[in-house]
């Protein structure tokens, strides 16, 4: 039987739409189980919903709905976003199913039996933003007694409750703590706990009788059950506890509690605490991540600065998406969400080393080898460097995922592909072709080898790009068939086999600069200088036509191209079939060109030299090949030719009718 593997991410407040920072704690989840899973796992993915408390009463009530139809709305929601970002959950709890609220009376009244749970009348400050209580001095070192994560006063509150014996527990904590060292991560996170429980605990209020959206205490149901103690039971009322004990057994305990920060004291405090006072055991691991920020500040629905996922992989890819959230922040740092660093990160990982890469070895494979993996021949000291590099990144991803460092297990993933888009420069592939056959097989046979390792161990990350490489690959069976340690293996292709012709992996993201955009020919200029186009033979450097710079420049020749590398530049004549100015951009055309069998969109920075009608009927030429462009969210597929002086701008065009998509030569 396979080892199980049970992850939990926090049950988010059904109060409103999920943005990115809840979708960052459920991608990293998802990611690791997915993982886990082609380790060979059976895993338990565990998210879901919290849905009683006073906050969430107050949000119904703002809209007029009762509670429960507004978590239901809310709920479904959540669903959808899980699903556009293909998350891959075993369960998803919400606290109003039967079953919890079952399990919490259950839990009230064990404890209340074993006399953890004790009657008093009780006065506190609460914010409802955390739904947490703060003593009297808490409360006061927040300035103007104002939550500081939530922007709200707190509240005074007074009531007889009901309050459970945390502080009779507290040593027992801090010995289970001292012992197990990986029980908090990351360090800080621990050390921080430490100090806190040596300062002592209070016993802590777990009813309220002020309000009724909530579980009401079995024997007393005047009171509800504080909301917190109500979500974390969520971890083992979702796996059966007390009612169905096999299913408990086989999970419980949990290998990791996935949360933010801030609510590390009621996982790494409280919930162990109730969890002994049950006599179950801990769960194995607390992992507390930071923050994704926006403009300084924690991103969060009480401060309105979200970003809204859905948007974003709306416009940039799910893919894409996912890659940015998993790798931009140091699983357990905080980072700065900014779009501009989104962007860079598509551009300059995605488009420019994995998509490229992708790219030029297919294409050469198409050229040279009538796009048929080649047997490898002879190999060298630098072909046998590049293949054992490949071969140790699937132990390299486990070291780094094994202790849950997920940007750093992509990390080594693209520094593999940086290496073979370096190893492809070192060994000239169109050199070898003309000299050296053996040699040329070795160096192609070896760089899919790696396209394949690479898409195999993307697999936890990425959805749709592992499988894409895949069929381009012309692997004779889907990637799920393939064992994740395949991926440590070498002669996995077969010689021969076909490649096809796929579509670019990751289109770059172009957006519209202000101020360089005057000194442009064509929106499609856009792209930085020093991008190497994704062809075979690639010594063309493709340069901005900019008053500073050359529009190419040659590695090898001073300037000079062959007439090979000037074909790999596909010119075609295209008809205007339509244009119209795109919204918000004042210098964008969006134009629809007939290329016979073919239609395309072309996003084009000449709006202030030509009026969209004047251009209908025209044939112009554009490059054909090149890898399309996203311009202001909107796909340009090739780039139309244009010349341009101090004055205006003219576009080519044919000086006789010839058939649409006929080549420029
Ligand atoms: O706290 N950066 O729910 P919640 C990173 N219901 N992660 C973020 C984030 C950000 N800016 N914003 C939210 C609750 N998160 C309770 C949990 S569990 C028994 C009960 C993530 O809707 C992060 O995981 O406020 C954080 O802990 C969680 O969402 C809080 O979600």
């Amino acid at each position: 039987m396979s080892e199980t593997y049970y992850i939990t991410t926090p049950i988010y407040y059904a109060s409103g739409d999920l943005h990115i920072g809840h979708s960052y704690t459920t991608l990293a989840a998802d990611a690791i189980s997915r993982y886990k899973r082609l380790r060979g796992y059976d895993v338990f993915f565990l998210t879901g919903t919290d849905e009683h408390g006073l906050k969430i009463q107050r949000k119904a009530e703002s809209v007029g709905l009762r509670p429960k139809e507004f978590v239901d709305g809310i709920v479904a929601k959540i669903k959808d976003l899980w699903r556009v970002l293909d998350i891959t959950y075993d369960g998803f709890i919400r606290t109003t199913d039967d079953d919890h609220k079952r399990t919490v009376q259950w839990i009230f009244n064990k404890l209340y039996e074993n006399q953890d749970i004790y009657k008093k009348n009780y006065e506190s400050w609460y914010c409802v933003g955390c739904e947490s209580f703060y003593t009297e001095t808490q409360a006061r070192s927040f300035p103007g007694m104002v939550c500081p994560d939530h922007g709200k006063p707190l509240e005074r509150v007074q009531e007889e409750s009901y309050f459970f014996r945390l502080s009779k527990y507290a040593e027992r904590l801090l010995r289970h703590i001292d012992e197990n060292p990986d029980f908090i991560q990351p360090l800080t996170r621990r050390n921080e706990v430490v100090q806190f429980v040596k300062m002592g605990l209070e016993d802590l209020c777990i009813s309220r009788t002020t309000f009724r959206w909530g579980i009401p205490v079995p024997f007393d149901p005047e009171s509800v059950v504080y909301v917190w103690i109500d979500a974390l039971t969520n971890y083992i009322s979702a796996i059966g506890y007390p009612f169905d004990m096999e299913k408990f057994n086989k999970w419980w305990p949990a290998n990791v509690h996935l949360i933010g920060k801030e609510i590390l004291r009621f996982h790494a405090v409280i919930w162990p605490i109730l969890l002994m006072a049950l006599d179950l055991p801990l769960p194995k691991q607390v992992f507390a991540h930071g923050w994704l920020n926006l403009g300084g500040k924690k991103m969060s629905k009480t401060m309105g600065n979200v970003v809204d996922p859905v948007e974003l992989t709306r416009r940039y890819s799910l893919d894409a998406v996912r890659y940015f959230v998993l790798r931009e922040v140091p699983f357990g740092a905080d980072g700065d969400y900014t779009e501009e660093a989104l962007i860079a990160r598509i551009n300059s990982d995605l488009a420019n080393d994995l998509g490229n890469l992708v790219y030029r070895t297919l294409t050469m494979v198409r050229r040279f080898t009538e796009a048929r993996i080649p047997p490898a021949g002879r190999e060298e000291a630098v072909d046998r460097e590049f293949k054992e590099r490949c071969l140790s990144l699937k132990q390299a991803v486990e070291d780094e995922m094994d202790h849950l460092r997920i940007s750093l297990a992509l990390e080594r993933i693209m520094d593999v592909v940086g290496k073979a888009n370096k190893y492809i420069d070192e060994v000239s592939p169109w050199d070898l072709a003309k000299k050296d056959p053996s040699r040329l097989g070795t160096t192609l046979n070896y760089l899919c080898e790696c396209l394949r390792i690479t898409a195999s161990v993307l697999r936890p990350f990425l959805v749709n790009t592992p499988s894409l490489i895949w069929n381009a690959l012309g692997m004779p069976e889907p990637i799920d068939r393939y064992s994740w340690d395949s991926a440590g293996e070498w002669e996995v292709l077969t010689p021969g086999q076909v490649t096809k012709r796929g579509k670019p992996l990751f289109p770059r993201i172009e957006r519209e600069d202000k101020d360089s955009a005057d000194e442009q020919a064509s929106s499609d200029e856009k792209r930085p200088a020093g991008e190497v186009l994704p062809v075979a033979g690639d010594s063309i450097v493709q340069g901005t036509r900019t008053k500073a710079g050359p529009a190419t420049t040659i590695k090898e020749d001073a300037g000079l191209i062959t007439i090979d590398q000037f074909r790999q530049v596909e010119l075609r004549v295209a008809e205007v079939v339509s244009a119209e100015k795109v919204q918000g951009a004042d210098k964008l055309l969006k134009l629809a060109v007939s290329l016979g069998d073919e239609e395309r969109q072309i996003v084009a920075g000449i709006a202030q030299y030509y009026d969209p009608q004047e251009l209908v009927g025209k044939q112009i030429v554009i490059a054909y090949n090149l890898r399309p462009a996203v311009i202001r969210g909107i796909e340009s597929k090739g780039m139309l030719l244009a010349s341009k002086d101090d004055e205006t701008l003219a576009i080519l065009t044919v000086d006789r009718k010839v058939k649409n998509g006929s080549p420029v030569s």
